[in-house]
């Protein structure tokens, strides 16, 4: 068709600049659309063009701009971005081209967007994760990990009062860190207010009485930009080191106030991934790695991004090669899943494991993931243990107390009660 330009965003001889952002895509087009023809349109209209010819346009600057198409290969495209094309230190921005239109296009049945390659004229804008893996040593005073947290189970239904005594009893079990629920946020039986109160003193009740660091991860996950605000002052007037917020959901922009305010109160940011799953799973949306990197770029200290060995989906590759990346100053490429990547000014963040865990599968989440430089989240496994939330908490901690020795749950068991009941229960059952 004379009135169209798709074609001119193709070039296999480029060579992306120094500063050019390059995007991978995998891609299925349409019925009746050639491999070219899908590719010239995620160019475009990623970048500066339109279904038409633009007789009007200022044709030298516009084609300075213009994204190019310099490799593809069985359904998989990468494209290369003039840095120009993106306002600094925007991540919104940076979606609303390589993750806006394309995906909506009918020329184009099937995208994912897996990663992108950003330059360090890019990254210099972004602060990243103020603590990251360093929360170990800086918050709990330890040297090697895991941080060990528990989201109280029902996920809500607890009045504050209620989750305040439940909390003290894991901290005092030895868990280090008590975790909203993604959903519990301001309910009508649970305010904010009172939970972050009762909470705080629960915290100090423990700490003075087992001289370890204790916190929390509240969710500050809010109707407005100025009541998340509000609720992340008011975590700090209590003292705590953490905040807790549902990234996905609160957006990019929340975010980028979030890391500020984080940054000004000196806390730590726990990235809960919830509706992550709308887009990543499948071969339709943005992968859960790329998400993963877009929050540790923009600062978020330690994120969900799976167990392989629980309840919730997830290719053992692709977290692998996530959390490789989480903590990484520089990774290499891995064909279907990841371009090259330094992170130059960026510190590394923690990866979170959480999901269907307890006791009886935390040898195989630690043979994946190592003890050292992760926190683990475990709900049902320890509010589920038979003996009550104390001794659930005693259990997980006796299971990576016999992992570190190198001993056998089973045989571990014999002499620690706690664990023994999870494993009845239990076993080492992968939930579903
Ligand atoms: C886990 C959890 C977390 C999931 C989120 C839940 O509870 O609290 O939200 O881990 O998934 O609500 O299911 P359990 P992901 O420990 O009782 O399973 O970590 O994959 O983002
Ligand atoms: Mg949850």
């Amino acid at each position: 068709m004379l009135n169209e330009w798709y074609l001119d965003f193709l070039d296999r001889g480029y060579k992306p600049g120094e500063s050019d952002i390059v995007a991978l895509f995998s891609f299925k087009p349409a019925r009746g659309i050639s491999d070219k023809e899908a590719i010239g349109r995620l160019a475009s209209e990623s970048s500066v063009g339109t279904w038409t010819t633009l007789p009007g346009m200022p044709k030298r600057r516009i084609y300075k701009l213009m994204a190019r198409a310099f490799w593809w290969r069985k359904g998989f495209v990468k494209i290369a971005y003039p840095i120009e094309l993106w306002e600094e230190g925007s991540i919104p921005q940076l979606l609303s081209g390589i993750g806006g239109n394309i995906f909506g296009m009918k020329a184009i049945n099937k995208l994912k967007l897996l990663d992108a390659q950003l330059p360090k004229r890019y990254l210099r804008k972004f602060k990243g994760p103020l603590y990251g893996k360093d929360v170990i040593r800086k918050i709990f005073r330890r040297k090697k990990g895991p941080i060990t947290s528990t989201v109280i189970k029902p996920k809500v239904g607890y009045t504050a009062k209620e989750h305040a005594e439940i909390a003290y009893q894991l901290y005092t079990g030895g868990i280090d860190c008590v975790k909203d629920d993604e959903n519990l946020t301001n309910q009508s039986f649970n305010r904010f207010e009172e939970r972050v109160a009762l909470m705080a003193k629960a915290r100090d009740r423990a700490e003075r009485e087992t001289g370890d660091v204790k916190d929390a991860f509240i969710n500050v996950t809010s109707p407005s930009l100025e009541e998340m605000e509000r609720r992340i002052t008011l975590l700090h007037e209590y003292s705590f080191r953490y905040f807790m917020i549902d990234v996905v959901l609160s957006g990019f922009t929340a975010l980028g106030t979030a890391v500020e305010l984080a940054r000004e109160y000196k806390m730590a940011i726990h990235g809960h991934r919830a509706m992550h799953a709308m887009f990543t799973r499948h071969d339709h949306g943005m992968s859960m790695y790329f998400l993963a990197k877009l929050m540790r770029i923009i600062g978020i200290d330690q994120l969900h991004i799976g167990t392989i060995v629980g309840k919730m989906e997830g290719n053992k590759k692709e977290i692998k090669a996530m959390a490789e990346m989480m903590k990484a100053k520089e990774i290499k490429a891995i064909s279907g899943i990841r371009l090259p990547q330094k992170f130059y000014n960026i510190n590394g963040a923690l990866p979170v494991a959480s999901g269907g865990l307890h006791p009886g599968i935390l040898p195989a989440l630690f043979n994946a993931y190592g003890t050292t430089d992760i926190a683990i989240q475990v709900g049902g496994g320890v509010l589920g243990h038979p003996k009550g939330a104390k001794e659930g908490a005693k259990a997980v901690i006796e299971a990576i107390e016999a992992y570190k020795k190198g001993i056998s749950l089973r045989e571990y068991a014999r002499n620690h009660s706690a664990l023994n009941e999870a494993l009845k229960k239990w076993g080492y059952v992968r939930p579903r």
